[in-house]
């Protein structure tokens, strides 16, 4: 096997390990116990192999500026998806990360049918899981790609051919049997065609049936063929689609409550798509905790001067410290965990700049768990929840709640009672005060 990262020869140090001279993280070192965990068992950090291998560094405006020698034209297909892998897999023994995640198109080429596209992913993952004995690396989630092929314009589950549903059903299928040969932790489904641009053409209702017989085929199959992870719904409000079905993590509750469907399915949530929904990450992650419906994060960041997917890397310890601190405060992971959908600039044409980006936002969650944990220790943002509902843990709160009075026993109570609640300060300012306090005094 040729090295690829030749710039980066050895693996990357974790903090405190002996300088050797190379690339190291100022922060993450998966051995060290926080809150009682380890930070690779809190963080469960995993590299996307889509971004990072099978994206070109092309644009809306340019081609491809990236170094990738196996995505050049005319190559043998099966040949070049085995050159992808051992790049993607020396890079995640050289970064020191536990888990990937993949689409089966970003790792096996597409045939000219589904038999021979399916052929092609079992040679593929064959192979990936002697990489993943040889590496130690785990397999956080798979997913099928039901967006890129011109068939899925027009949706996969919700396209108005029902043969396009069947399509998607075997990709499924198929992706969903390839995560469970690998131990895939997760299994995630984003609908970025689930959704529509005109309002002239589509039948909402009819659309929204559809994808509510998708969901519960998906969980059947996962039981069948006794896959135990977890199934995901990946929330974005738009693009590729002007309106997306699955718009945020509100939405998509509201969507399995409606169809029964909220046992079988938890949320894949991506920073930069809370942030295109109009709410903040740290907003959808408290929403989904407090709603049961917590799964796994997509890690990276928007540009907040304009409005689409940029897919950065997460740099900022005060944002990613409040959704740390929640996500700590309800249990932390289960099977999810905290995966790279991060992509390059296009200008970054080194090969070691692929590990930079990797870098700094891996010590930007390692940081980040240390001052959730402080705030968490710390206790000044929950006794401060604790006290300003204090008033429905007993008396008449706990009467209201237990249906012990009707709306007029209650009318006759507050006007008997003369009853004139004053305003209590939300004390904003101050909260903000704290999380800064704990943010500026946490060591490394
Ligand atoms: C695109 C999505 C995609 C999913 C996987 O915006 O984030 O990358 O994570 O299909
Ligand atoms: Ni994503
Ligand atoms: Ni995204």
């Amino acid at each position: 096997m040729t090295e690829f990262f030749t710039d980066v020869p050895q693996p990357v140090a974790f903090a405190g390990a002996p300088d050797t001279g190379g690339l190291r993280y100022q922060v993450y070192d998966p051995n060290r116990v926080v809150a009682g965990t380890t930070m690779a068992e809190h963080l469960r950090i995993a590299v996307c192999y889509w971004h990072s291998f099978h994206w070109p560094g092309s644009d809306i405006f340019g081609a491809g500026t990236f170094d990738r020698p196996w995505l050049a034209a005319g190559l043998d297909p099966i040949e070049a998806a085995m050159a992808k892998q051992d790049a993607a897999f020396e890079f995640f023994a050289k970064l020191g990360t536990p888990f990937f995640c993949f689409h089966d198109v970003d790792m096996a080429p597409e045939g000219a049918t589904l038999a021979e596209s399916r052929r092609n992913l079992d040679v593929m993952v064959e192979r990936a899981a002697g990489k993943m004995a040889e590496t130690g690396v785990r397999l956080l989630w798979g997913t099928a790609n039901l967006f890129s092929h011109p068939r899925y314009a027009a949706g996969a589950a919700t396209n108005p051919d029902p043969q396009v549903f069947a399509h998607a059903a075997a990709q499924v299928r198929h992706m969903l049997e390839a995560t469970h040969r690998l131990g895939g932790a997760n299994y995630v489904l984003w609908g970025g065609r689930e959704g529509y641009e005109p309002l002239l053409n589509p039948r909402l209702r009819r659309e929204a049936a559809q994808l509510a017989r998708f969901l519960p085929l998906v969980a059947e199959h996962k039981r069948r063929i006794g896959f135990t992870g977890t199934l995901l719904l990946e929330p974005k409000p738009q693009e590729p689609a002007k309106h997306q079905y699955d718009y945020d993590c509100s939405t998509v509750l509201g969507f399995l409550e409606r169809y029964d469907l909220a046992d079988e399915y938890r949320v894949n949530i991506e920073v930069n798509h809370a942030t295109l929904s109009g709410h903040s990450f740290h907003h959808e992650v408290a929403f989904a905790l407090d709603h049961g419906l917590f799964g796994s994060i997509d890690a990276n960041r928007g540009d907040p001067q304009n409005g689409w997917d940029t897919d950065q890397f997460p740099n900022s310890v005060d944002e990613m410290s409040l959704a740390v601190y929640e996500i700590l405060r309800g249990g932390g992971f289960t099977t999810g965990g905290f995966n790279f959908d991060t992509k390059l600039r296009r200008q970054s044409i080194d090969r070691s700049d692929l590990f930079h980006g990797h870098i700094g936002g891996i010590d930007t969650l390692a940081r980040s768990l240390l001052v959730a944990a402080a705030m968490l220790d710390d206790g000044t943002i929950e006794r401060a929840r604790d006290a300003r509902y204090a008033g429905w843990d007993d008396g008449l709160g706990r009467r209201i709640l237990d249906g012990e009075v009707d709306l007029a026993a209650l009318a006759d109570e507050a006007v008997a009672g003369d009853l004139d609640p004053r305003p209590v300060s939300g004390r904003q300012e101050w909260l903000e005060n704290q999380v800064n306090r704990i943010i500026w005094s946490t060591p490394n």
